[in-house]
């Protein structure tokens, strides 16, 4: 039988190369985003081509309601979930804390945080119900180091780290496996969101280096989950060779 993989934020970057990597190891997925387009484009190409079963669920992560009504509604047959990768998430703005918008503020604590929350107890039951599982919580060297401008995003993710390890902790009765991943740069929508559609300033954010793939991510993830059963990676940070840390970049190739 195939083992489920719950993957939030599956419409683009790292969720998807996710979801083509354990599509590829055939996994079922069930795959979210607020992009119904896109989940249904993926999921016919997925199942198409690796043979799998895809489900799409559509929801916005900040919708408390909304998540646990998508997931209390599975079909029988989608309730054995064995890995969750909590991935959706997104920065907003890069200002400095007195110029930075409010708004901006509460979507990135709203999504990155509360959405992780949400989604992580709507799901935990049905791991809980099995006595094994693996949450896969997608933070940040943002969320290991502040830098200038980062403030509230840095801040969501430093509270993605705490809640990473709250939940090891708690679930280790459980026999349900917790990993934090923490990438450095990987070039996806992220910084087209982050800056609000403006392409050059988005492009110029990987200027002068080789950032990270969603590909790079989504080996490492996989890499995490299939351990053997008494291993768990705890936490993990990933850079591209030219970055350490939040703030230092070698940059070369400009
Ligand atoms: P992308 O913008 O390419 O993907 C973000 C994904 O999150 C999309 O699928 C989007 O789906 C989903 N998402 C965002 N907001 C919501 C929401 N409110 N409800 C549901 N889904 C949502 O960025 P990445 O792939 O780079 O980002 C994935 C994760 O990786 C994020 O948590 C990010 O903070 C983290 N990260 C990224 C790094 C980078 O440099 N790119 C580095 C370190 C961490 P949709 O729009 O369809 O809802
Ligand atoms: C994304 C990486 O350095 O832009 O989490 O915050 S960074």
């Amino acid at each position: 039988m195939n083992k489920i993989i719950v993957i939030t934020g599956a419409t683009s970057g790292i969720g998807k190369a996710c979801a083509e990597k354990f599509a590829a190891a055939k996994y079922n997925l069930i795959i979210t985003g607020r992009r119904q387009e896109r989940l249904s484009t993926l999921k016919t190409e997925l199942e198409k081509v690796f043979g799998i079963e895809v489900l799409t669920l559509c929801f916005d992560v900040q919708d408390k309601h909304a998540v646990t009504e998508a997931f209390s509604k599975l079909p029988e047959a989608w309730q054995k979930i064995d890995v969750l990768i909590n991935n959706a998430g997104l920065a907003l703005g890069r200002d400095f804390f007195e110029d930075a918008d409010m708004d901006d503020w509460e979507t990135m604590l709203n999504t990155n945080v509360h959405g992780l929350l949400y989604v992580s107890k709507a799901v935990l039951p049905y791991m809980i119900a099995q006595k094994k599982g693996h949450v896969v919580n997608m933070g940040s060297v943002a969320g290991k180091e502040v830098y200038e401008k980062g403030n509230v995003y840095c801040a969501s993710k430093f509270a993605v780290d705490a809640i990473t390890k709250a939940m090891r902790i708690d679930l280790l009765k459980n026999n349900i496996k917790v990993t934090g991943i923490h990438p450095g740069a990987v070039e996806t929508e992220f910084s087209i969101v982050r800056f609000k559609g403006e392409e050059k300033t988005a492009k110029a954010a990987y200027d002068g280096y080789t950032p990270l793939t969603p590909g790079d991510i989504a080996d490492t993830v996989y890499y995490c989950v299939h351990l053997p059963a008494h291993v768990c990676i705890n936490e993990l940070v990933i850079t591209c060779t030219q970055q350490a840390g939040t703030y230092y970049f070698h940059k070369t190739n400009t």
